[in-house]
């Protein structure tokens, strides 16, 4: 009864208005997954293929190629396979592409089915998804990385960092992680409108001002902290996503305006500025393929601060191999969409807690109202989750799964459904 049936997939829209691939996976109980499939903008090179096409109707931005490969070529070659093994689903994913990167079938027509599965044998064991993902039945409500203000790629402003986020760390539940990012989110906005500054949002919901220098960013969030009656570092901490592949011109970095810095001064930089500020998480800090200065600034800040690795690590096991060896970071940031299936992200989900690496699960700048990414968090006891900012429904939907899933968790037996 959960053989798969059929697969069905489409083009439709992310959070930036740019097609994605949306699809079902249709079992003999008649159960039904769908998934829709997020994209990023600033990507890591060694992330697997995102296939477009060349399509001047969309701007090379449609995925009508994709789509038809989950018609045809995966459709029949799922059909009639068990939904409940999923590793089995994706190594035939896997295998029936045959490359390195997924560049033939193309990651996003790849990683719809294999979500889409794993929500449709979920639903056939009449399982809530993180249950039916869980190892052993015991769960985690993670810590929001909240995104407070964008900069970066993800903002037309003058930010070099790419996103500035706050942490709850004095939060005793989900719900009160979500009342005082709540509370210094709407005080940030009351005290950017009292300095006349923009309240608009970038791509994944942040404020998005115009500000002379990216301290002053975070000295406007803490301002906001303490408006809103909590104590920085203790109640509240703040996290960077550098994202500095961005910033890197194959030599120096462009982080502080107006100048330019090496790898070594750049490392400097990081170690007075989380002297100076309750900074207890920084995201690539350093550039993709710089592994000795990811080590050196390990070394210097790890005890004391979070290095997460996301374009150096893209979710690759293999990659993370190489991290844990050399220390390069202290925590991995995971993107379903970087390595493509369900089952890879879990080897490397596992990999990173099997050797003390924090494990953040993350959407992308450019997302959709799929709100699997709040599950795996909750089933792999990942201790935090990265999702955006409270505006913005592709982000605010996340959030709502996992009040959903706390409310689930406090009252056994019951259902969100
Ligand atoms: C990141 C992500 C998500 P993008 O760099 O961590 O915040 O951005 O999806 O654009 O790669
Ligand atoms: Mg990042």
């Amino acid at each position: 009864m959960t053989k798969i049936i059929e697969i069905k997939s489409r083009q439709v829209f992310d959070s930036r208005g740019f097609p994605t691939v949306q699809s079902n996976v249709k079992l003999e109980d008649g159960s039904i997954g769908t998934s829709i499939v997020p994209s990023g903008a600033s990507t890591g090179s060694y992330e697997a293929c995102e296939l477009r096409d060349e399509n001047s109707k969309y701007l090379n931005k449609s995925v009508f190629n994709a789509v038809e490969n989950v018609n045809n070529l995966i459709n029949n070659h799922l059909k009639g396979k068990d939904s409940l093994d999923q590793e089995n689903i994706d190594e035939l994913l896997i295998n029936l592409d045959g490359t390195d990167n997924k560049s033939k079938l193309g990651a996003n027509s790849i990683l719809s089915v294999s979500i889409a599965n794993c929500k449709a044998a979920a639903q056939s064991q009449k399982k809530e998804i993180f249950e039916y993902l869980s190892k052993d039945k015991k769960y985690k409500l993670p810590f929001p990385l909240m995104n407070i203000v964008n900069g970066g790629a993800h903002a037309n402003n003058s930010l070099n960092i790419q996103e500035f986020m706050i942490r709850p760390d004095g939060a005793n539940s989900f719900e009160e992680c979500m009342q005082i990012a709540f509370l210094t989110i709407q005080n940030l906005k009351k005290i950017l409108e009292a300095n006349k500054m923009n309240t608009s949002v970038g791509d994944e919901g942040g404020f998005a001002p115009n500000l002379n220098s990216d301290e002053e960013a975070i000295d406007l969030i803490l301002e906001s902290i303490n408006k809103s009656g909590f104590k920085p570092g203790k109640d509240v901490t703040l996290c960077l996503d550098v994202a500095s592949n961005e910033l890197y011109d194959g030599k120096n970095y462009s982080i502080i305006t107006n100048k330019k810095i090496s790898s070594g001064e750049l490392i400097d930089y990081y170690s007075s500025l989380t002297n100076k500020y309750p900074i207890k998480s920084i995201e690539d800090p350093i550039f993709e393929d710089d592994w000795s200065s990811w080590s050196s600034l390990t070394k210097r800040l790890g005890e004391k601060v979070q290095i997460v690795g996301d374009d150096l690590f893209v979710t690759n096991h293999k990659r993370l191999d190489r991290g844990i060896e050399e220390k390069s970071a202290n925590a991995i940031l995971i993107k379903l969409n970087q390595i493509g299936t369900v089952s890879e992200t879990l080897k490397t989900i596992y990999l990173a807690q099997d050797n003390n690496f924090n494990t953040i699960i993350s959407h992308r700048s450019g997302d959709t109202e799929d709100t699997f990414i709040s599950d795996l968090a909750v089933a792999t006891k990942s201790n935090q989750i990265k999702t955006g900012s409270l505006s913005r429904s592709e982000r605010v939907s996340k959030y709502n799964r996992l009040l959903n899933i706390e409310e689930i968790l406090k009252n056994p037996g019951m259902s969100a459904i």
